[in-house]
């Protein structure tokens, strides 16, 4: 079953399907790049961007995708991306929608032909409103096979990309399994105290390490094998490395949708209303046990 039938047999709002079905259309120009890049077409200039980070041609040409296309359309009133340090308002917009978006997460592995994503959520208003209102998030995963996975208010589903294009249903009512892998983000000797305490407790209960680079595709792992990803605050940047409203909260939602959890090491991600687009936040995202366990350690520690 194809995407578009099944937000209509789901009973999805009528303008929300219609902008899931959008953003997941534009999957097909972002792969287009990865090919024009490696043939060179895209300057393979650097520039930085408001994170002071390296900002590949490819995350600005993702970034232009989904911008146009939305100016173009008109489907929703606001957008904040991780590449751009302001909220773009649209004129005259069809929906109230407020998108938020990380074009390619995970870019620093395109030149080594890893997996890479786009991460979207979808809120009912602002882009800054709490993740846990959120209406809907998804991602795209671009690896062997291009994967859509999203969560938009009947559970969490996964489609894949036919050789046209379009994207048919690969797994339906995902649930995050138990499972022994962990992601550690961050330089094991800037670890504070309580984490690493943490990080002992897993590795000496068997759980194998697993971390890719690409925060998508770490969680894509964690959704459907179980365990724990964390990118933590460490010595230096007690705030962490992964931003509030294009990483965690969209892809929180979505581990929280599938019987997961994701916190900040305090309390649920979902729960803590972003001040700015640029927030950043300590990630602790997978199964219940493991989130509830960090907690306990950093409350006690
Ligand atoms: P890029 O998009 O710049 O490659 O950053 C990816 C990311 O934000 C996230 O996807 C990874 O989990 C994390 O950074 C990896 O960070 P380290 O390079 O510090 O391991």
């Amino acid at each position: 079953m194809y995407l578009k039938d099944f937000l209509a047999q789901e009973k999805t709002d009528k303008n929300l399907a219609e902008v899931i079905l959008f953003l997941s259309s534009q999957a097909q120009d972002v792969k287009k790049g990865f090919l024009a890049a490696a043939r060179n077409a895209i300057a393979d200039e650097k520039t930085k961007n408001m994170y002071g980070e390296e900002q590949m041609a490819l995350d600005k040409y993702a970034d232009g995708i989904f911008i146009n296309g939305l100016k173009k359309t008109r489907l929703v009133r606001s957008i904040a991306t991780e590449e751009q340090d302001h909220i773009i308002e649209i004129e005259n917009p069809k929906n109230d929608f407020g998108i938020v978006i990380d074009p390619l997460d995970g870019s620093s592995l395109i030149d080594v032909n890893l997996c890479v994503g786009t991460i979207i959520g979808i809120c009912k208003g602002s882009v800054l409103d709490a993740g846990k209102d959120m209406i809907a998030a998804m991602y795209i995963l671009y690896g062997p096979l291009t994967t859509l996975t999203v969560s938009a208010g009947s559970g969490v589903h996964e489609f894949a990309m036919d050789e046209a294009g379009e994207f048919f249903l690969r797994q339906r009512d995902i649930r995050i399994p138990e499972g022994k892998i962990y992601a550690p983000g961050a330089l094991r000797k800037d670890y504070l105290p309580a984490h690493a305490q943490w990080i002992a407790r897993l590795e000496a209960a068997g759980y194998k390490l697993r971390f890719s680079g690409s925060f998508v595709a770490d969680v894509h792992q964690i959704l459907h094998k179980g365990g724990v990803f964390t990118y933590p605050g460490f010595a230096g940047k007690e705030k962490g490395k992964l931003r509030l409203l294009f990483e965690a909260n969209p892809m929180g939602k979505i581990i929280t949708d599938a019987g997961g959890a994701t916190s900040n090491g305090k309390t649920a991600i979902l729960s803590v209303k972003p001040e700015k687009i640029d927030q950043r936040t300590p990630v602790y995202i997978g199964g219940k046990k493991e989130i509830a366990s960090i907690e306990t350690f950093m409350r006690e520690r």
